[in-house]
């Protein structure tokens, strides 16, 4: 049957004004005038959505009318945010919206503030996917998404009053006016059970998987609107379902509240994220969430092509699939089983369509974080899969022998099963050996990994591996976050930046521009306000703004080295209580702990401790404020980007897979006090090396420094001011009543030190004295802030994605509309 045509809604003020006032009855069930603030935000949404349904149709319409190739992003993790606004500005409606809104009697930013963030991510890996999926969007590339509904997001943070206090992220609790269920996007996952071996009449063997406990995945689709385009893509969300079958068993045997307690445990699976970025889980709950929504996810990518009419031999012109680090790596594995075991296909053939159709990000070099799973729960959970495993094993290490006869070394370092202290599987490998395209996402991290981890598979396959370098996308870090910045960026050079970020070249010309600083100065100073009040919000301090805003947010962790700006904030506090005259500045961190990592909630507890102190002493008063902002999330991050005048990336050099918050707050005017670490490098070649401050050892001096392996305590020698803090920090200074905490802070500073905090520590406090003195001068200042802005275009998720599509994925754009 042919689709009807869609009626498309009015976009103007009046129309909208209509829908919400519709949606308010209709959907929300209530009288305007009983209506809530919280009502209003759902009846809004409800309006955008019919408005980015319409499209999403039309969208779909288009890509299965023409013969495109679908790209299928595959990540555990989206950090998205809040959906509003996001999508009204990428809709168009959103000025139209805002007045509709006043019309009605609301206030716009006060209905926006009530959506919780989804937070189904840790930090930059879920960013970056949902950056990926807005520009796929944005350049009408055929790109969706496949995740899991999470429901329970990223953890809430608390400070009670000084440790991180973790509470639960109930993001769905009011329902979710963006989701579409999918009630016949059902699909069965199998769990545990047994492989049983069916020999043909012609010798073949063939296998399938049988028993054990079945779970079903249910779809929840959510639009995702292109900005300035009409195209809108799908994120799909699998939300784990109890089966039928599986309630009926017990409920027959009488036993009604186990039968429903069972039925909430299988539920379960997709109920919490996993609140760790840089650790791997190793728990049984952990693989099942990882194979429950590959498995959904392939079987429908796999239903698709076919209902599409299309072979599976057409499967690599027409699918590409990305692994966003190795959580989805048992893919490979999976659609090896359903070509084979539900579709025939012979192995040499599965093999083929499946390399060619699989490409592999790789996130981090930390050891700790590379996914491994133990043999016997692999064996015990997904007994096909690690059959699979073995074999695939099997014929890459024969073709290795092959090529290196008689190096076992190399072959135990390639196997797929790492036999070193119980068998475990190297998620890593599965993904590189079934994978065409391997990337790391900076220049750096993609040497390193072709030097260091990888170094065995890149002699293999040299032309596999290839860098992606990250970006940003500036619809929400720059036209959302900073509206001000980008009403003057219209005014002085138009708008086309939006779309080609490379275009904010156009600004160079004036960076020294007295009139256009003035401005800059303004808008920064208007961003500092806003800053200042969610800081009073949230922690009751106040701060001044016309002083240097130096902001360190990201995930907490002993290789980011927040510690080092704590050392710093400690020295400045004392320099003022001695007298000196140091320049004034607010220090602002922002960041949350996985709830088991103890060293980094030491660290939070320590900075909050040394916060309070300085800030309740008359004698710093206003010269020195240090704020830990509890809850660091996506739309706080909108409102302290904005407003940073210094952006610390200060990660021991070879550690920091390529950050993208450096991305986002040069973007936004910031200067870079950082190491020669990830994109650090590509953004200090970008702006120039004298509009960033760059410090400390480089990657191979680290390693050098690490070889000599001198004790740190011995980099305190001849830095009195130094020993001074450290001192301070030891003998509890800082804290009424927990010197145990301080004290072994101290000692691991002066005996661990993993990360070399003390070592970097003199080329820090001069970088940072550089950054001063560059203050000191607003219109040097300026200057390097405003060409940070204008050379920034590299970093955009649009040349990303570009990269993707070109190097690895083979896809082209299918735009539905001209740009509007
Ligand atoms: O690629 C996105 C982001 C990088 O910018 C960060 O440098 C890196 O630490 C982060 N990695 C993770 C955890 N990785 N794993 N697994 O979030 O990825």
């Amino acid at each position: 049957t042919t689709a009807p045509p869609l009626s498309p809604l009015p976009h103007d003020t009046e129309g909208l004004k209509q829908s919400i006032r519709d949606a308010m009855v209709r959907f929300v069930g209530k009288d305007p005038k009983q209506a809530t603030q919280r009502d209003w935000l759902d009846a809004t949404s409800f309006a955008v959505r019919e408005r980015m349904i319409e499209r999403r149709l039309l969208t779909r319409r288009q890509f299965d009318a023409e013969d495109v190739k679908r790209v299928y992003y595959l990540s555990m993790e989206y950090l998205i945010g809040r959906m509003l606004e996001a999508n009204l500005r990428n809709t168009g409606i959103l000025d139209e919206t805002r007045e509709a809104l006043a019309q009605l009697g609301q206030d716009y930013d006060e209905i926006v503030a009530w959506e919780d963030d989804a937070a189904l991510g840790n930090g930059g890996l879920g960013r970056l996917a949902a950056c990926i999926l807005e520009s796929l969007a944005t350049q009408g590339y055929p790109g969706f998404g496949y995740g899991i509904r999470y429901e329970y997001g990223m953890f809430r943070q608390q400070f009670e009053p000084y440790r991180q206090v973790e509470h639960p992220d109930n993001w769905l609790r009011y329902g979710n006016p963006w989701e579409f269920p999918r009630a016949e996007r059902k699909y069965p996952i199998r769990f545990y059970g047994e492989v049983v071996e069916h020999h043909r009449n012609d010798g073949s063997v063939h296998y399938s998987w049988e028993d054990g406990e079945q779970i079903l995945a249910m779809a929840y689709d959510y639009p995702t609107a292109g900005y300035g385009r009409r195209n809108v893509n799908n994120l799909r969300l699998w939300g784990a379902k109890a089966t039928r079958d599986f309630d009926l068993r017990y409920f027959n045997e009488g036993d009604y509240i186990r039968a429903v307690a069972d039925k909430s445990q299988s539920e379960s699976i997709s109920m919490v994220l996993y609140p760790n970025d840089a650790t791997a889980i190793g728990k049984e709950l952990r693989l099942k969430q990882e194979y429950f929504f590959v498995a959904a996810s392939l079987h429908d990518i796999l239903d698709r092509h076919t209902e599409l009419g299309y072979t599976l031999d057409d499967l690599p012109h027409q699918v590409a699939i990305q692994l966003n680090d190795t959580h989805p790596a048992i893919a490979v594995a999976e659609l090896m089983r359903l070509l084979m075991d539900r579709h025939g296909l012979h192995w040499a053939r599965a093999w083929e369509l499946c390399r060619q159709v699989f490409a592999y990000t790789n996130h981090t070099l930390m050891p700790e974080a590379l996914e491994t799973w133990p043999v016997d729960l692999m064996t015990r959970v997904l007994p096909r899969h690690m059959q699979i495993i073995y074999r695939i094993n099997h014929e890459f290490l024969e073709m290795v022998r092959r090529r290196f006869p008689g190096d076992e070394e190399r072959l135990k370092r390639l196997s797929l099963i790492d036999e070193e202290g119980g068998r475990n599987v190297r998620m890593a490998h599965l993904a590189v050996v079934g994978s065409h395209q391997i990337n790391g996402v900076a220049a750096l991290h993609t040497e390193l990994l072709k030097q260091t981890l990888f170094a065995d598979f890149y002699q293999l396959w040299p032309e596999r591996f290839v860098n992606v370098t990250n970006g940003v996308t500036p619809r929400l870090w720059m036209i959302q976050a900073n509206p001000e910045l980008t009403e003057f960026l219209g005014e002085k050079i138009g708008h086309d930046w939006q779309y080609d970020l490379e275009r904010l070249r156009a600004l160079e010309p004036w960076v020294a521009d007295p009139e256009l600083q003035q401005k800059f100065q303004q808008v920064k100073r208007k961003n500092k306000e806003r800053l200042a009040t969610l800081v009073r919000e949230r922690t009751g301090i106040r701060i001044r703004t016309d002083v240097l805003f130096d902001v360190q947010i990201k995930r907490i962790h002993e290789y980011k080295r927040q510690l080092l700006k704590l050392l710093h904030v400690i020295e400045l506090y004392n320099r003022i209580r001695d007298g000196e005259n140091v320049p004034p500045r607010v220090v602002i961190f922002g960041g949350k702990a996985a709830p088991g990592y103890q060293r980094a909630k030491d660290i939070i507890q320590v900075i909050n401790e040394v916060a309070d102190v300085i800030n309740h002493d008359p004698q710093v008063g206003d010269r020195l404020k240090c704020v830990f902002i509890p809850n660091y999330e996506v739309s706080a991050a909108t409102v302290i980007i904005p407003a940073a005048d210094l952006s610390e990336q200060i990660s021991t050099a070879g550690f920091e897979a390529s950050g993208t918050g450096n991305m986002k707050l040069a973007l936004n005017g910031a200067l870079t006090v950082g190491t020669l670490d990830g994109a650090n490098i590509e953004i200090r070649d970008a702006v120039g090396e004298d509009n960033i401050f760059i410090f400390g050892m480089t990657e191979s001096e680290v390693v050098a420094h690490r070889a000599r392996g001198e004790v740190p305590e011995a980099m305190l020698a001849g830095r009195p001011a130094l020993s001074r803090t450290v001192e301070m920090i030891e003998q509890g200074y800082f804290t009424c009543d927990d010197n145990a905490t301080h004290a072994e802070l101290g000692h691991y500073l002066r005996h661990q030190d993993p990360f070399f905090v003390l070592a970097d520590y003199p080329a820090y406090r001069e970088a940072c004295e550089r950054a001063d003195a560059l203050y000191a001068q607003p219109e040097c200042w300026n200057t390097a802030a405003l060409t940070n802005i204008a050379r920034m275009g590299y970093f955009s998720i649009d040349r990303t994605v570009r990269d993707y599509a070109e190097k690895i994925w083979d896809a082209t754009p299918e735009p539905v509309a001209p740009k509007r």
